[in-house]
């Protein structure tokens, strides 16, 4: 019988590989691993249960709230903020950062997490995710939280990953070392190491982007689309055009396929200049994986990890993927900068 490693397994052996750690960190991603296995639990349920549509509430952006992504929230919140190793959490769903109260034992890490990504494909039962990013606090622990332990530059992140929800539940993880998938055996309940030291494909063959936005794109963002549907892919092919609308189940497809995720800024609504994802708790967790995977991500000029967050909520552009891909997208915008500073 082929030797199956849990996801426990990989982490305790991870720990032994992190100087200093106390095992606070394998106790957090257990945490974590249960809570996505409760939430996977609901999510396959949900056409059978009253938790579909929306709890007629509003989040801090604006939206209205999903009841499954209401109940991913209190799962996440509950679970964590009782597990003794973090001191504070973020969720796309809360305006303020969640500290954890004194009355709990606390440890030194945070988590950001969006508890239920893509939550408009919930009632169509097409995939969702979890995404989270994990930092270690900087400040004294014998002293008041401070802003800064919450909004560190994502290169900090001491780990990252997500759960998707789809054909099966599979958890994709990064402490550093590299890219590991492990998926749900619903037999046994464990997540297994089913895709080890994940490698995104240098040159990609798919580019994800909500095309229907077109004709708020600035003429870079145009000239791009126009580079990928006019030019030949990897397999000397055009690419292939693929879009679910959820950013957890379009960047796993392009990053086991090879592709680009492009989520650009729109002049569709005047209170997001910047595009739509959030830096923290999307684009942030993204980027540190598909970087270990081999790939990059940019907000069309900077490295997403390189920004240093000025508010939780911050939204920026995020182009994301195979690395020539992500290249060349950079390379048509220092073209059409240039080009547009000389007309100036
Ligand atoms: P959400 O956090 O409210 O679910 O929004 C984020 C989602 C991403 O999963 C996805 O990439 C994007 O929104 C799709 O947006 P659009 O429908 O504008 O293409
Ligand atoms: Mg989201």
């Amino acid at each position: 019988m082929p030797q199956q490693v849990t996801v426990t397994e990989h982490i305790m052996l991870h720990q032994k590989r992190i100087p200093g750690a106390t095992g606070q960190f394998s106790r957090l991603l257990n945490e974590l691993v249960m809570s996505a296995k409760i939430i996977a639990r609901e999510v396959t349920k949900a056409g059978l249960v009253d938790v579909l549509g929306f709890t007629g509430e509003i989040n801090v952006q604006g939206e209205e709230v999903k009841k499954l992504d209401e109940y991913a929230n209190r799962i996440l919140i509950h679970r964590l903020s009782r597990s003794g190793v973090l001191c504070a959490m973020a969720s796309e769903e809360n305006a303020d950062i969640i500290e954890v109260p004194d009355s709990l034992p606390r440890g030194d890490y945070i988590m950001i997490f969006d508890p239920l990504d893509g939550s408009s494909n919930i009632d169509v039962n097409v995939n969702i995710g979890t995404i989270f990013s994990i930092f270690r606090r900087n400040s004294d622990p014998e002293e008041p939280l401070l802003a800064g332990d919450v909004l560190q530059k994502g290169a900090e992140q001491v780990a990252a990953g997500y759960v998707l929800y789809g054909t099966s539940t599979m958890l994709v993880l990064t402490t550093g070392d590299g890219v590991h998938g492990f998926t749900l055996d619903p037999s046994v309940g464990e997540f297994l190491l089913s895709h080890p030291n994940i490698q995104i494909p240098e040159q990609g063959k798919i580019y994800s982007v909500n095309e229907g936005n077109y004709k708020y794109w600035s003429p870079s963002m145009r000239k791009a689309l126009n580079y990928f549907k006019s030019n030949r892919n990897a397999l000397k092919k055009p690419y292939s055009l693929r879009y679910i609308g959820s950013l957890v189940a379009d960047f796993h497809r392009n990053l086991l396929y090879g592709g680009v995720f492009m989520y650009p800024p729109d002049v569709r609504d005047p209170k997001k200049p910047t595009g739509k994802l959030r830096l923290t708790c999307e684009c942030n967790p993204m980027a540190f994986i598909v970087e270990q995977a081999g790939g990059m991500a940019t907000d069309g000029v900077n490295r997403i990890l390189d920004i240093e967050p000025d508010h939780l909520h911050q939204r920026v552009p995020f182009y994301c993927g195979s690395r020539n891909d992500v290249l060349k997208i950079q390379e048509i915008f220092e073209e059409e900068a240039k080009a547009s500073a000389k007309k100036a």
